[in-house]
């Protein structure tokens, strides 16, 4: 493992260890314990790219100046909110989508004894987010800032996923109501402004800059990548639950008549027949070839829109982390 990543691990205990003995709550050491096994089971077990890249992209913006200890401190709790913020939104999108694993492991709401109490856990983790700023970074000229962007950050991912959940009623009515725009529009709002703008902005504020002279992050460009994240082999739950997903989209629109029957038939349907006649069509139209097509097609978008931005400090971040996330297997 890389030195970051190993101190990033573990500034996780210590945040972890803090949580635990929070003076606001008496716990037992059953409470204490149950908080401690639901945070290892849900929070450090990803991929840890979000997180890790706000240490990576402070340090861009110091110009390569080595940091002290104190700033990669700072810089990875606030990587680890990004993290609690994603592991409170994945407990909870489990259970409405009624999926079966997550991370090669059962979903927390899938295990004995846990059940709706995941629900509950869910806003344990929202709530260790203001927990965990509040204690490291209270003091600072910029810890309003830093409130009110995870405040924003959290209602956008939060409308995403209304969305996301409410367009499959509109789905099962018509499926060919679903389009690359709209799923453009449920992906952006559920995924890249917590994923892309969230960890760039957190930096940012560290280094002292004012968010509001880096609107242009937010440009819809950046957020293109994230516009197929549903690579054939992650297919989850999406075929079952209606989901206007980019692989659904793109199938109806290469589909011919009896392909497009096919899918109204077996979209949306419970049962594996069903799910293995979509993912059957999937392959048949070569949507992992179009996928790779349109992913190299967005990259060079991306790579031009980055090139135009007027700080070569913020280009080295936005391209950094768009190396961690452009091609990756999962
Ligand atoms: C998950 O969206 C959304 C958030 C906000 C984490 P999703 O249901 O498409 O994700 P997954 O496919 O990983 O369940
Ligand atoms: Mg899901
Ligand atoms: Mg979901
Ligand atoms: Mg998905």
């Amino acid at each position: 493992m890389n030195d970051l990543k190993s101190k990033f691990l573990e500034v996780y205990s210590a945040l972890k260890s803090e949580l635990l003995h929070d003076p606001a709550f008496e716990f037992t050491d059953v409470s204490r314990q149950w908080v401690e096994r639901m945070l290892d089971y849900n929070v450090p077990g990803g991929k840890l790219n979000r997180g890790l890249s706000v240490i990576d992209s402070y340090q861009l913006l110091k110009d390569g100046k080595e940091l002290t200890d104190e700033e990669i401190f700072l810089a990875s709790a606030l990587g680890w909110c990004i993290e609690w913020l994603q592991a409170y939104f994945l407990v909870l999108d489990d259970i409405m989508d009624n999926s079966q694993t997550r991370r090669g492991q059962p979903c927390w709401y899938r295990l004995p004894k846990i059940g709706m109490i995941a629900v509950n856990d869910g806003i344990v983790l929202r709530n260790h987010i203001p927990r965990i700023l509040k204690k490291h970074f209270r003091g600072k000229p910029y810890y309003v800032d830093l409130l009110d962007l995870f405040n924003e950050v959290e209602f956008q991912t939060a409308c995403g996923q209304m969305i996301d959940l409410i367009t499959t009623l509109e789905g099962e009515k018509d499926l060919s109501k679903y389009s690359i725009p709209l799923h453009h529009r449920i992906v952006q709002y559920k995924t890249a402004y917590y994923s892309f703008y969230l960890p760039v902005a957190c930096a940012l504020l560290m280094a002292g800059e004012n968010l509001e002279n880096h609107i242009d992050v937010k440009n819809d460009d950046y957020l293109d990548c994230f516009g197929h994240p549903d690579v054939i082999g992650k297919i989850g739950t999406d075929i079952e639950d209606y989901k206007c997903s980019w692989l659904v989209v793109k199938a109806m629109e290469l589909s011919n008549e009896e392909q497009k029957k096919l899918l109204h038939e077996n979209y949306g349907k419970e049962d594996p027949t069903s799910v293995a006649k979509v993912k059957e069509l999937y392959n048949t139209l070569n949507l992992q070839g179009v996928f790779e097509e349109y992913e190299s097609k967005s990259y060079e978008k991306l790579i031009s829109s980055i090139e135009a931005h007027p700080s070569k400090a913020v280009q080295a971040v936005l391209k950094s982390f768009l190396a961690k996330i452009y091609k990756r297997q999962k």
